[in-house]
């Protein structure tokens, strides 16, 4: 009989560019095609990390979270070696079963009752918000309506002091660099937001909160004993952390989608009932989440090659949401297209807490805009916010042409 070599353990390939560069963060989807074609999973030559691009493999890792897991750090620095920056988030940074606690304690916060109760208000403030604008014809829609939205009732939600809510921005938007590497972006952004990190560790103690807020719901879940004071005051800066400048921006890249294809905001426009549909396409085209890390807690074999365990391994959400694999003409925003399975809100145990909730605003903000504007006309060119995370706009000039 021959002698069958079975080829194992393999290195997979290389990937020289660094995916927390300048270069690679300013215009990620070029760069995700390379990774995708490159392999079900490469060597990040930059970090000593491995990453994933493609749809299958990016998904099958968020499902095995006892192989792939997120107690040693869902960013960069691997908790097991280094001292995070801050406390672990007991959702995000958490395996079961201690993750299943503190997620069905929110899960109940969050809930679809509370929400439907919210959107009447949110409905309102986004009508009058997006009446002002368009009375103004130019405007920026990065802050005076992606930010100027969530601020507007985010902050009530939670139960927040009035004074310095605008430091929620900056505080995530150092938070969201913390998961990449300790490059320009962290440094900056963390030297930027210690008044706001200090601002948010006030916000989130009982005595700071409303009594009528999702922060307060949290603190008499303490006091019905499902978890600790300490561990509530952990759980609100979760909603502070995560709650702001996803939304911020998922509203962002949203509109820049429909400034970019008039056809779309058109199709829209004649039939308002796609607009659920429009919401996940423009999840799924350009996901304001672009990446997160898993650690290995074992060995993974991938058509031959080997990601040893302990290894940090880069999950590339945006370039999964556009693999061709997966979505046929996958880099055209498509609002009639069914883009649900997209991962834009993760998948598994973590999948986003809070998607009801934002979409539930991008939907009040769509709702506003629909018989309001005829055209979001590009009015300018647009500026990024670059995010070791996010895939973030700075600024989205544009003329709201009136209906
Ligand atoms: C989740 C936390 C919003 C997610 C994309 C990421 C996230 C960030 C922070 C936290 C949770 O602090 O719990």
């Amino acid at each position: 009989m021959a002698p069958v070599t079975i080829k194992t353990g393999a290195t997979p390939p290389g990937f020289d560019i660094d995916p927390f560069s300048d270069t690679f963060l300013a215009d990620p989807y070029a760069y995700h095609a390379e990774l995708r074609e490159a392999g079900p999973v490469v060597h990040l030559a930059s970090h000593d990390v491995y990453g994933m691009a493609r749809y299958g493999e990016v998904s099958d890792a968020l499902r095995d979270w006892a192989a792939f897991c997120s107690s040693r750090g869902v960013g960069l620095s691997d908790f097991a070696r280094e001292a995070p920056w801050r406390p672990p988030s007991l959702l995000l940074e958490t395996d079961p079963p201690v993750h299943g606690r503190t997620r069905r304690l929110m899960n109940r916060v969050v809930s679809l009752s509370a929400l439907k109760a919210l959107r009447p208000a949110w409905q309102a403030r986004a009508d009058a918000l997006v009446g002002g604008l368009v009375a103004r014809r130019q405007i920026d829609i990065v802050p005076d309506l992606a930010e100027a939205f969530p601020l507007a009732i985010f902050p009530d939600t939670i139960g927040l002091p009035v004074e310095g809510r605008e430091l929620l921005l900056d505080h995530a938007l150092a938070a969201f660099n913390g998961f990449g590497p300790r490059n320009h972006l962290f440094e900056q952004s963390h030297a930027r937001a210690a008044a706001a990190i200090e601002w948010v560790a006030m916000a989130c103690r009982r005595e700071n909160l409303s009594a009528d807020g999702w922060g307060m719901d949290v603190y008499r879940a303490a006091d019905a004993g499902d978890c600790s004071e300490d561990e509530a005051e952990r759980l609100v800066r979760s909603f502070l952390s995560a709650g702001v400048d996803t939304t911020v921006n998922g509203i962002g890249n949203l509109l820049h989608a429909f400034a970019l294809y008039p056809d779309q905001w058109r199709a829209l426009r004649a039939d308002p009932s796609l607009s659920r549909r429009a919401i996940e396409e423009g999840l799924r085209w350009d996901s304001t989440v672009q990446t997160f890390f898993r650690t290995t807690t074992r060995d993974i074999a991938i058509e031959g090659c080997t990601i040893p365990e302990g290894s940090k391994v880069l999950l590339f959400y945006a370039a999964a949401n556009r693999d061709p694999r997966k979505w046929p003409d996958a880099d055209r925003f498509d609002i009639t297209r069914n883009a649900s399975g997209h991962i834009a809100f993760g998948y598994g145990v973590h999948q986003c807490l809070g998607q009801m909730v934002a979409r539930q605003e991008a939907e009040v903000v769509l709702n506003a805009l629909i018989p309001r504007v005829a055209e979001i006309r590009l009015a300018g060119p647009i500026r990024r916010r670059l995010n070791n995370t996010l895939h973030a706009l700075a600024s989205l000039p544009v003329e709201l042409v009136p209906a």
